[in-house]
This record gives structure tokens, C-alpha cells and sequence, in this order.
């Protein structure tokens, strides 16, 4: 849905993000106050916040065995466009770097939209701790809330929660011909680690993967072998995660006697791409009746590693991106995505760290509907924008009391060659009533936006 934006709205000289300073672009910017008062909020490392209980619960998984990864849990959500796209080789009419996908500080900083925005740095640590001979770590995790303007319904908000994880391999070449060089050696070990850990679980995974490489090609410098085997280690440690997380809320759901407990976990590996991994994959899990979303992944592009200051064909690897709220949200069987961000004790009182229990619904208060129809401008001097911006002046004037904005109606008159949009917004709160009265005014602050921005008229 594209509608016509007419004058920008004013923003301000700069905005203060964390406490930083940033001098705004009026072509960029396009970051609103409620999405920067989320930036504080660090929801994650929040101990007993489901998003934060299932952060640890990977993370100690992950490092159960041989502690490779360095965990950062505290980067702040303002990055370079650098950083969360040129550094992994995403082209300049990505469609993930236009404004209405990303949420702009100015022309050179962004709210990241990935936590990939940080591999690079945190690539670099690996390397300066191998140089200092400081044994140190192979991998990394990282944690972060991230931002991206999307629709907005129960399971979209425009900050959501992700885990960056990766591993590499610093490679050797074989001494002799009889001998498997180091690194393959190290490999094979790591795996088989993996596999025993995946063994003992009670609920096993049924995996569905189709492993041709046809349209999802490996990278020259590495070997067939190595691509094998570190597809393998990347593979068999998303579905450890996997495992672990829905094994644990499957016993949950036996120590309550839940009637449905699912008797085996099916998993499946699709093809994907990423501009900075090659072959990329992602992972779905069944659960419920539908494919769950969980992970994108796959081989580090070497112009990753060389750009984190490894020397060419010294290294390979992994990397993975994983949505953590989707999986909080079944694992605590929270109804809403917005639960997480309510600042109601009733809410945060209910869960404790390390522990997964249900969440028990306080109160249901019901919505409200209201309608707002309206004629689009028809004139040349109209400027295209995308259905978000609408999205946009609903999330501004009604903040989390809006539960979803859904287009109801659409038609061209044939008389004028107008166009007439009708969307339904439902006014509802977790926490508390609302009344008509404040409702109406917000629906009429909406209505007033869509005039000065867009120049729409009201019907
Ligand atoms: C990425 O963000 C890549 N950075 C992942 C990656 C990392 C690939 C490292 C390769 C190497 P994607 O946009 O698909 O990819 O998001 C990754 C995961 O985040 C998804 O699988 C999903 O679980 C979660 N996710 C994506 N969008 C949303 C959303 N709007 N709300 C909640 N979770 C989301
Ligand atoms: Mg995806």
C-alpha cells in the first residue's frame, strides 16, 4: 500500500538517544519519541523478563561444553549504516536499508535492525586475543533489542529481541598427506560433541534437510569438506538450541499436566540468503499447527573476516540469527508481543529467572473500535510513501493502546480518479480501561496527522 505524503512534519535540530547527542538529516531522519523511549528499556538482561530467562537458558546451553563464546549482552541500538549494512555487503538498493523498513537517526546512524550489526566488532576481539596469544574464545553471542518499522498486530512490534551467535575455525594446512590438518580434526570432535548433547534429550528432533547446495553455492576458499563440516557444527548447534529450549518447555508442560504435549519436534532447514554468508539457511520449527520462524544462518563471507582484520584463508565459520521473542512468547505462552514492553508489575511479577511457567492472564479489558475513512490526494506534487508512515501516526498518537490497524476498505471513484482508504484501528490496553473519551481524542489527533501530513481529506 503506497499512499501520498505532501510536507514532512518539523523535527527537532537533535535528538538525544541514550544519553547521545545526535544531529538529525530532514531527508533521514525518521526515528519518533515513542520508539526512542523504547531504547532505554534493555528488556533482555532484565533477569526475570521472559526475553532475558530465555536469553541465559541459550546461552549456558551453548556453553555447556567447551565455553567457546564470549557473550556481550550491552551494545546500544544506535549503529552506523556502516555497521548494520555496508560491513556485510549488503548492495546500496537493499530494500531493508530504505526508510520505510528502517528506523534513521540521521545519514549515518540508524537503529540496528539485526544484531548482526555487531559481528564485525566482536569478530575483531576474537582476532586481538588471538594475536596477544591469549588462548581466548571462538565465538560469540550477542543479545540486543533491535528495531525495524513493520505492521503492527500481536505478533509485530517494531522492537523486537535477537541473538547473534558465531564460531570459526582457524584453519591449518595438513603437515603430511596422512594426516587430517588440525582444524578438521577439531571439527570432526566439535560435531560429535554436539550430536551426544542432542542425544540425550528426551524429546528428539526430527529434521527435515534437504542439504543440496543447487542455488545456494559455497564460497571458493573454502573446500568441500570444510563447507561439510562446518555446515554440520552450525546446523547440529541451532538445533541444540532448539532442542533445548522446547524440551524444557515440554516439561513444563508435564509438570502441569497439559493435555497436548507434543510426543516428537519436527524441524526443518530451508535455503536462504544473507549477503554476508554463503550458503545461508534458515530453520523452522513445528509447533502448534504452524512453521515457527526461528533462525536465519549460515558461512561467514571471508570479506567479513578479512574485514575484522583476519588474514586471507586463515579462517572459516558460522553465524546465526535468532528472533528471541517469537520463542518467549510460546515458551511463556504470552498472547501479545506488547505484553513485553508493559510497564504492569502484574505482568513482570509473574516470572522468575531460569524458571518457565505460563503466563496467567490478570485481567481482559476489551477493545475498542474506531474507523477513520478518507480520499487520497490526487495531484502531481504528491510524494509516494509506503502504508508504515500510516502505521506510524497510529503507534505516535495511540502508543501501545493500539492493538492493530487493519485497511478495511479500498475503491477508486470513477467519477474523480480518487482513491478512498478505510482503516480500522483497534483502541485496547492490557492493563487497564480505557474510556471513550480518551480514545476519541487520540482518533482525532490520528485524523488530524493524516491531514497535515498527508494532505488527505477526511471523509
Ligand atoms: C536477520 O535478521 C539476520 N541478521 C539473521 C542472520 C544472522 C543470518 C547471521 C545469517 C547470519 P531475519 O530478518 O530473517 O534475519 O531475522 C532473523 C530472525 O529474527 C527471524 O528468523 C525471526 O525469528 C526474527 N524476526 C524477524 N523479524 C521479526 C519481527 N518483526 N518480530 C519478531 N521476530 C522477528
Ligand atoms: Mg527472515
Amino acid at each position: 500500500g503506497k499512499l501520498r505524503l505532501f510536507s514532512s512534519n518539523a523535527i527537532p535540530k537533535s535528538i538525544n538517544i541514550n544519553e547521545v547527542d545526535y544531529e538529525t538529516n530532514e531527508h533521514w531522519t525518521n526515528v519518533t519519541p515513542s520508539i526512542v523511549s523504547l531504547t532505554d528499556r534493555s528488556l533482555h538482561v532484565h533477569e526475570s523478563h521472559p526475553v532475558s530467562i530465555l536469553r541465559e537458558m541459550i546461552e549456558q546451553k551453548l556453553n555447556s561444553t567447551d565455553k567457546a563464546f564470549n557473550i556481550y549482552n550491552n551494545f546500544k541500538p544506535v549503529v552506523s549504516v556502516y555497521d548494520n549494512f555496508d560491513s556485510l555487503g549488503f548492495p546500496e538498493d537493499h530494500p531493508g536499508r530504505s526508510k520505510s523498513d528502517t528506523y534513521y537517526v540521521n545519514d549515518k546512524h540508524l537503529l540496528r535492525t539485526h544484531t548482526s550489526a555487531h559481528e564485525m566488532k566482536c569478530f575483531k576481539d576474537i582476532k586481538s586475543d588471538q594475536s596477544s596469544s591469549n588462548s581466548g574464545r571462538s565465538g560469540f553471542l550477542i543479545s540486543a533489542d533491535v528495531y525495524r518499522r513493520d505492521e503492527i498486530d500481536r505478533t509485530h512490534y517494531p522492537a523486537f529481541h535477537q541473538m547473534e551467535g558465531a564460531r570459526i575455525w582457524k584453519r591449518e594446512k595438513a603437515l603430511n598427506s596422512n594426516k587430517e590438518p588440525q582444524h578438521i580434526v577439531q571439527l570432526r570432535k566439535d560435531i560429535k560433541k554436539l550430536g551426544d548433547q542432542l542425544e540425550k534429550e528426551e524429546t528428539k528432533l526430527i529434521v527435515e534437510d534437504d542439504k543440496s547446495l543447487e542455488g545456494n553455492p559455497k564460497q571458493d576458499y573454502m573446500t568441500e569438506l570444510e563447507v561439510e563440516l562446518c555446515q554440520q557444527h552450525l546446523k547440529r548447534s541451532v538445533e541444540l538450541v532448539v532442542s533445548e529450549v522446547f524440551n524444557q518447555k515440554i516439561t513444563s508442560m508435564k509438570n502441569s499436566n497439559v493435555a497436548d504435549i507434543p510426543k516428537e519436534l519436527k524441524v526443518r532447514w530451508i535455503k536462504a540468503y544473507f549477503p554476508w554468508t554463503a550458503p545461508s539457511w534458515e530453520i523452522e520449527v513445528w509447533w502448534q499447527g504452524d512453521w515457527l520462524e526461528v533462525c536465519g544462518c549460515g558461512l561467514v563471507r571471508e570479506q567479513v573476516l578479512l574485514n575484522s582484520g583476519f588474514e586471507k584463508d586463515s579462517t572459516i565459520g558460522w553465524a546465526f540469527g535468532l528472533g528471541l521473542d517469537r520463542i518467549a512468547m510460546l515458551l511463556f505462552e504470552v498472547p501479545d508481543i506488547r505484553l513485553f514492553w508493559t510497564m504492569d508489575e502484574r505482568f513482570h511479577t509473574q516470572f522468575i529467572k531460569g524458571k518457565i511457567n505460563p503466563f496467567v492472564p490478570y485481567s481482559k479489558y476489551p477493545g475498542t473500535l474506531r474507523d477513520v475513512s478518507f480520499w487520497l490526494a490526487n495531484d502531481d506534487n504528491a510524494i509516494e510513501v509506503h502504508e508504515n508512515d500510516v502505521m506510524e501516526i497510529v503507534r505516535n498518537e495511540g502508543g501501545d493502546l493500539v492493538e492493530s490497524v487493519k485497511l478495511i476498505d479500498e475503491f477508486t471513484s470513477s467519477k474523480s480518479g480518487k482513491k478512498s482508504l478505510c482503516y480500522r484501528i483497534n483502541y485496547q490496553s492490557m492493563d487497564r480501561n480505557v474510556t471513550n473519551e480518551e480514545i476519541n481524542e487520540i482518533q482525532e489527533k490520528v485524523r488530524d496527522e493524516l491531514v497535515n501530513k498527508y494532505n488527505v481529506e477526511l471523509r
